[in-house]
């Protein structure tokens, strides 16, 4: 009787967390997720560097509209020319940024000099797992939907390995 009942209560809660998934909490993550670091890297950095250490350089807090969640959302992160200038090589002219699923996304330094990237390494003061698109991605502080087809594949996320070039 007993076992039945729990198998009933199983099935029903299984039941209700495919109808709402969201009933579930985002997953915890803390800064310690690594990110791997390839091509020309600076002399001193290795080649897997954890989110907390990317915001070691130096974060800045921005609220800006993210057209995916279609909301204003406060991001935490680095912006992408001190994490150039912190982690390639002086001569870096483009970073190349890979995602867990295949995605990649290649900035060249005129990209990350003359527009404002942030490098978000958490989402309403939140580390990001791969369910929030972290454990790093790129996000804009200026947003154009009448440029939404030159700007929206810039915003690459669940990003797991930088290379510079
Ligand atoms: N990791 C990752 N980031 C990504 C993508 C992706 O497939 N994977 N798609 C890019 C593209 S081409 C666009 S237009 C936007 C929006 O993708 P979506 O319309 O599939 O949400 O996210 C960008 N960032
Ligand atoms: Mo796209």
């Amino acid at each position: 009787m007993y076992q039945k009942t729990m198998a009933g209560f199983f099935a029903v809660s299984m039941f209700f967390l495919y109808l709402c998934p969201n009933a579930l909490p985002a997953a915890e993550v803390d800064g310690d997720g690594t990110i791997k670091l390839t091509g020309n890297i600076a002399a001193d950095i290795s080649s897997q560097v954890s989110v907390r250490e990317i915001e070691s350089i130096g974060v800045s807090d921005i609220t800006l509209y993210d057209p995916f969640d279609k909301k204003n959302t406060l991001f935490t992160g680095v912006w992408m020319d001190q994490f150039a200038a912190h982690f390639g090589e002086s001569d870096v002219t483009q970073i190349t940024f890979k995602a867990i699923d295949g995605y990649e996304f290649s900035f060249r330094q005129a990209d990350w000099s003359e527009t404002k990237a942030l490098i978000a390494t958490r989402a309403g003061k939140d580390y990001i797992g791969f369910d929030r698109k972290g454990p790093i991605r790129v996000v804009f502080p200026v947003y154009d939907p009448k440029k939404s087809k030159e700007s929206l594949p810039k915003w690459i996320w669940m990003i797991t390995e930088v290379n510079f070039r």
